[in-house]
């Protein structure tokens, strides 16, 4: 295979810092074995925006390209189409969503701005690798430039069902667009069949088989490809001198009390309200727990310049102090809510002392804190994690306590059957996740990925 680039709205950081998420990880990897390219947004807003100078680095082989952006792309591509159409629609929140369209002008704008910059940089043989719904018709500018590579997608959010994106204005005419890519990735096998069915029913494509969709005389690859971590690295974190510092102080805390555990970018699609209302339902409906659980909620906060996001924030801020209001006693607090972020040790740690792992996002593309929740448990003792049945994850994770997000007495419930479960079902139930975490993780999911792009025929 030629040199990998890739392509995604945030270039780096390419070193295993605090903050690298997940796909950084993945991302380096397989960028690092081929001396690949990394091309995206500089995360600053210019004067000259996308018509500036491009910031160049390189590290370890791995050379990055940063453009700038406008207040008004940044408007209208950023926290317009992107982030007040496109994430409510394709997280199933048709209520929430924006259609202006004005954004999705900037938005396909900025798409053909960004491409101009990165054509130059293409040689004949690259493998050209887009991430995310920032990127949705990246390769129809690319190829209307006669870019002829091989062009990857891959979606980390979900893909909603037919019904829900024929909402979207123009939705007929994105879809279009994110077929000039050769391969399109997503999440999980519902998003991939959405995908499908939407180019089928709307586009008047012919289903080949083995997720190949044909259309106007091309053969797409519509596949799912599900994210995974480094659970090796993740599951050695609370070993390391950081984390074990912060480990002994919150034990200390907990004085031998329960902890259920919850981390999240504060978004609507995570289901933070209602967790919280859950947890409520627990003490009311499970008297037993007062005094004994508590649950933390770490939640660094995103995207907080939008409504939506003010709207949530202050909403968490009035049911914690309602919970902590009427349950906590002279020694003990039901909720604490953190809106700050930590170190990946130090919250791998955090969640190793945590009984219980609570994920209950009511849409999430995968989300990897129920990986890294699991990843970081001790074989010997290990906690239970409680998934919401609308996370990605569940589709590859049914030895968790799956519940429904949208029903208080359902999570509490869940809530309680994990705080009361026998060792040795916490334990079968760990070792089969684990396992599996292990075997798909980062680096077999883009291994996966591209050994797809290598079936790839381009004429
Ligand atoms: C999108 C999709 C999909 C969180 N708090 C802190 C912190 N984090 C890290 C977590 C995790 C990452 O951020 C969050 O990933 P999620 O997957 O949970 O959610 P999104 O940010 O919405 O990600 C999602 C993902 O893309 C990947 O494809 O799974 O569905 O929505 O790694 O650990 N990291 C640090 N401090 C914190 O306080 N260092």
């Amino acid at each position: 295979m030629g040199r990998l680039v890739v392509v995604s709205n945030r270039v780096g950081p390419l070193k295993d810092t605090g903050r690298a998420g997940g796909l950084a990880v993945a991302l380096v990897d397989a960028l690092m074995e081929t001396g690949g390219l990394w091309f995206g947004w500089s995360g600053n807003v210019s004067e000259e925006g996308s018509f500036g100078q491009m910031k160049t680095q390189k590290t370890r082989s791995v050379q990055m390209a940063q453009v700038d952006m406008t207040q008004a792309d940044y408007d209208a591509f950023y926290a317009g189409y992107a982030n007040r159409t496109l994430w409510p629609v394709l997280h199933y929140r048709l209520d929430l969503a924006d259609f202006d369209h004005r954004f999705e002008q900037g938005y396909r704008y900025v798409n053909d701005r960004f491409a101009t910059r990165l054509k130059p940089l293409i040689q004949d043989d690259d493998v050209i690798w887009v991430h995310d719904y920032h990127f949705l018709t990246f390769a129809a500018s690319l190829r209307a430039m006669d870019v002829n590579n091989p062009l990857a997608f891959f979606l980390h959010i979900p893909f909603p069902a037919p019904e829900i994106l024929a909402a979207l204005p123009n939705a007929a005419g994105i879809v279009r667009a994110m077929l000039s890519y050769d391969l399109v990735g997503f999440q999980t096998e519902r998003d991939a069949s959405n995908f499908r069915r939407f180019v089928i029913e709307e586009l008047g494509g012919v289903d080949e088989g083995d997720g190949h969709v044909r259309v106007n005389g091309r053969v797409v690859i519509a596949k799912a490809y599900a994210i995974g971590i480094d659970a090796d690295a993740f599951s050695k974190f609370p070993m390391t001198p950081e984390a074990r510092k912060n480990m002994t102080r919150l034990e200390k805390l907990l004085g031998g009390r329960q902890q259920i555990i919850g981390v999240d970018r504060i978004d609507y699609s995570k289901g933070l309200p209602e967790r919280f209302k859950a947890f409520e339902r627990l003490l009311e409906d499970y008297p037993e727990n007062r005094g004994r659980v508590s649950m933390m909620q770490v939640a660094p906060p995103s995207r907080s310049e939008l409504d939506a996001y003010i709207d949530i924030r202050r909403a968490l801020d009035e049911l914690t102090g309602h919970v902590n209001g009427r349950f906590s006693d002279l020694d003990w607090t039901p909720i604490r809510f953190m809106t700050r972020s930590f170190p990946r040790r130090v919250l791998a740690g955090i969640y190793r002392v945590s009984r219980v792992g609570l994920v209950t996002p009511l849409r999430d593309g995968m989300n990897l804190v129920a990986k890294e929740y699991v990843a970081a448990q001790r074989a010997e003792d290990p906690g239970v994690l409680v998934l919401s049945r609308f996370a990605g994850a569940a589709e590859r994770m049914p030895e968790a306590v799956i519940v429904n997000p949208h029903s208080a007495e359902e999570v509490a419930a869940g809530l309680q059957r994990a705080i009361t479960m026998p060792l040795e079902e916490r334990r079968n139930r760990w070792q089969i996740m684990f396992d599996r975490l292990c075997q798909e993780d980062a680096a077999a999911w883009s291994r996966s990925i591209m050994e797809d792009v290598k079936t790839i025929r381009r004429n």
